[in-house]
């Protein structure tokens, strides 16, 4: 690592002299800028060459201080989002024929002003929603300013991709911890033993922790004698790297309670560690005692020997760690299975301490901030359809189209969707698609015509990445300590302007603004100073007040925000991520996590009583992210579309395919009770029997001409927004294991399949 905390000055300024100063190369024109990606979660260091106020490359930053000049390929094709011919670059009006035509600033505003206005005049701000997605999870200063959107209207609807993401997650922090916002993460940097639950991250780079060269980091364990596992269905990229145990999805549940039940059966348990950070153990001591590997393989349809094997692999090693990602959180017991991970953790002595599963310290406090003005909430409301509990102030999505079709007093009339997709990304597209026209209002605020931002009223063009300021925060807290702070490397583009000003002049064109920070905001806005209050401006004073920060001279060498704008590769903070924050983290009496949350016991006590086994249905889908592809947005890149000659597959097992008859390459038609698709099957055995896997975030629609070219179906018209699909502890969408399917589109004989297993 370059430096520390203490070396961290010395740094900065060697890295104002060579890189801050720009550049100039012929003419003058060309400037060669560090800044860090922000497609996901490793922020990994990017250097933009910029040439005349556009953007001519971006490459690999060698002097980044963690990514170490590694990339993957959709960071370097930004350049060609970044340049599209079909961005939306000026606000767009929707004509009444469907067509679009180009408006000005003013007259945009004005009208959704006035709309606004008398919708929140009529019935309240709680008929007003925002829908805020995943790239609006990287854009701290939208993150900041949404939540004094929610505050000039009083309660609006939000939705995110958290119920399609990470709220049972959150929620199981919540049931352990306290406190919603505090989400654990795997120290991969010293453990001899990751167990890795549905995740992908040779694929994905890692979620919900910021670790660029994760592959680098997960050989390391291995190199220094650990054992990585990785539980998934499927082969993965990550499977075949490593030691892969192949699950039936949906299966974590029974396997973690297995776990459990040979962990205190066997007497591996943590004792000492249990009595000092816990309650509620007794519980978990009863329940997984009817949970022997043996009784649940035919749930994991893992060998009870194996999970044996595992159990005292893991509770014997100095130190392990158990990390659960999609695969987990998007099944029928999401929350459940999250719960259990942090279980196993802290009965074998591994959460807290090095080389386990470790709480975060922040380097800017916007878990506290959200803590503060009370929007770090868990139950405090519920939904008018289903009645489920917010998490973080959030809906889930599924129950979106319903509360806009459903009268009544509370009915969501006016919707801005913010950097999101959600056609393509929730669940049941055609009951959203079918909703959409009923609103009074739809603003999108997007860079494309997408399936969503097609339906609305207005699509206002933001700026990208590359024009805005950021500063590492949000999603990117856990991992090792590090802050990068960096400008826009280029001004927007044509009329784009950034989010959280978009959202600034809606509240003021209503009548409703300027901004109303909340208390703690008001508070932060106050040491900020009263000139312009930007987010800019509150995220500098968040960082100072900071657990790294100086807090305005109280703490000599802390970090100020001039010192980090200087230091353009970003500071490295400490070596290693900090142990021993159980004390902080933890907001339950005692600090003890509590093991026996009477939600979790309900549910366990539930397990078995939903069936999944009508026979129509025999299959179980589960998704699949392809490195080439990021969700449902970058199919317009030439580059990253390059040399996929079937865009989109469906992974059908040999045996399954012979079973009904698909032809590898051949078309298939996969059939769930609530819809059906059609794509290519690609015959693997990379899942087993009983499994497909079909990649989610196709089937476009809209301006970006490519990305419709492209084809391929939206797999989310397999999944349901029913309430009683719905997960009931985090609202979670039910996105994996989903009962299929398959049959062949055109007939072929069964024997044109002669790989296939018995
Ligand atoms: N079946 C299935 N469905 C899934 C998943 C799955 O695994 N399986 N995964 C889920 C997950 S984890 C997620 S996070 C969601 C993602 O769901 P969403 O967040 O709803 O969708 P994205 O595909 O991320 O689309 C992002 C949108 O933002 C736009 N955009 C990009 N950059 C910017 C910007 O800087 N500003 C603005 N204003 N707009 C921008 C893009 O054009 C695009 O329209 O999908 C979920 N859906
Ligand atoms: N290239 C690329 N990178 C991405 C994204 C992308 O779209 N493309 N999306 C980003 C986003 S928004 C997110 S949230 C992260 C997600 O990061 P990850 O969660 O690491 O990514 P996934 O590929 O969805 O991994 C989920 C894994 O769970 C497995 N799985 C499915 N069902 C089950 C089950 O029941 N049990 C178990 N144990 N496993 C199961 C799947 O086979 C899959 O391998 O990735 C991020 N990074
Ligand atoms: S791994 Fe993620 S953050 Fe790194 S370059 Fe690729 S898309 Fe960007
Ligand atoms: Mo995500």
């Amino acid at each position: 690592m370059r430096s520390t905390a203490a070396g961290a000055g010395r740094e900065a300024e060697t890295s104002e002299n060579l890189d801050t100063c720009p550049v100039l190369g012929l003419g003058g024109r060309v400037i060669e800028t560090p800044t860090f990606c922000r497609l996901c979660e490793p922020l990994c260091g990017l250097v933009a060459t910029v040439e005349d106020g556009r953007l001519v490359g971006l490459r690999p930053d060698q002097d980044h201080p963690l990514s170490q000049g590694q990339v993957c390929p959709k960071g370097l094709a930004f350049t060609e989002i970044q340049n599209d011919p079909d961005r939306v670059l000026h606000p767009l009006r929707r004509r009444a024929d469907g067509t679009f035509e180009r408006v000005a600033w003013y007259v945009a505003l004005a009208e959704i002003g006035h709309r606004l206005r008398q919708v929140v005049d009529e019935d309240g701000g709680g008929s007003v929603g925002v829908y805020l997605g995943n790239p609006g999870g990287f854009n701290s200063e939208l993150a900041l300013w949404l939540g004094a959107f929610r505050g000039a209207l009083g309660s609006p609807q939000i939705y995110t991709p958290g119920s399609q993401d990470s709220n049972s997650r959150f929620v199981a922090n919540k049931l352990l911890y306290g406190a919603v916002t505090q989400t654990p993460f795997p120290d991969l940097w010293r453990t001899d033993f990751l167990l890795m639950l549905g995740a992908n991250p040779l694929v994905s780079h890692m979620s919900l922790m910021r670790v660029p060269r994760v592959k680098d980091h997960l050989r390391a364990i291995v190199g220094r004698g650990g054992r990585v596992v990785v539980v998934d269905p499927r082969r993965t990229e990550t499977a075949r790297a490593f030691e892969h145990l192949a699950i039936r999805p949906d299966g974590d549940v029974w396997l973690l309670l297995s776990l459990l039940h040979v962990v205190f059966g066997e007497g591996l348990a943590d004792e000492a560690a249990i009595a000092e950070q816990s309650t509620g153990v007794d519980w978990v001591r009863a329940t997984v005692a009817g949970f022997a590997p043996e009784e649940t393989a035919a749930r994991t349809g893992i060998d009870a020997e194996d999970v044996r094997a595992l159990a005292r692999a893991f509770a014997g090693a100095p130190s392990a760690v158990a990390y659960g990602r999609l695969g987990v959180c998007l099944g029928r017991h999401g929350t459940v299975a999250n719960y259990l991970i942090d279980v196993l953790n802290l009965v074998t002595g591994n959460l807290d301490r090095p080389g386990g599963w470790l709480f975060v310290r922040p380097v800017i406090p916007l878990e506290e901030l959200a803590e503060r003005s009370g929007q770090a909430t868990y139950g405090a409301t519920r939904t008018r359809i289903g009645d489920f509990p917010d998490v973080l102030g959030t809906s889930p999505s599924a129950v979106m189209p319903a509360e806009i079709t459903t009268p009544g007093p509370g009915r969501l009339r006016a919707l801005v969707t913010i950097a999101g997709n959600p056609v393509a990304s929730t669940p049941d597209p055609a009951a959203l698609e079918a909703a959409l026209p009923q609103l009074d209002l739809h603003v999108a605020l997007d860079i494309y015509l997408t399936e969503t931002s097609r339906h609305a009223d207005f699509v206002l063009p933001a700026t990208t990445f590359l024009e805005r300021d950021d500063i590492t925060s949000i999603l990117a807290h856990p991992g090792q300590p590090f802050v990068q702070a960096t400008d826009a490397v280029v001004p927007a583009y044509g009329e784009a302007r950034p989010e959280w000003r978009i959202l600034d002049d809606v509240l003021r064109a209503a009548g409703l603004g300027p901004f109303a920070p909340g208390r703690a905001g008001r508070l932060v806005g106050r040491i900020a100073g009263r000139r312009g209050l930007t987010p800019r401006r509150l995220l500098d004073t968040l960082l100072r007040l900071g657990p790294y920060g100086d807090r305005f001279g109280l703490r000599r060498g802390g970090l100020t925000a001039r010192r980090v704008r200087a230091s353009a590769h970003g500071i490295v903070l400490a070596e290693l991520p900090p142990t021993g924050l159980r004390e902080d983290a933890v907001r339950l009496p005692g600090h003890r996590v509590r093991l026996d949350a009477p939600e979790i016991v309900a549910e366990v006590g539930r397990l078995g009583d939903r069936h999944d086994d009508d026979p129509a249905y025999p299959l179980r889908m589960i998704g699949l992210r392809e490195m080439r592809s990021l969700n449902s947005w970058m199919h317009n890149s030439p580059t990253l579309m390059k040399g996929r000659a079937r865009v989109h597959a469906a992974r059908i097992s040999p045996h399954d395919a012979a079973v009904a008859g698909v032809a590898d390459g051949a078309a298939v038609r996969i059939t769930s009770r609530h819809g059906a698709i059609e794509t290519t099957a690609r015959i693997t055995d990379e899942v087993g029997p009983g499994t497909i896997a079909v990649p989610h975030g196709w089937g476009h629609a809209g301006g970006w001409q490519r990305a419709v070219g492209a084809g391929g179906p939206n797999v989310n018209a397999l999944t349901s927004s029913a309430v009683e699909e719905v997960e009931r502890l985090a609202g979670m969408s039910h996105l994996n294991g989903v009962p299929v399917a398959i049959a062949p589109v055109v007939a072929v004989p069964a024997t044109a399949t002669t790989d296939a297993e018995p």
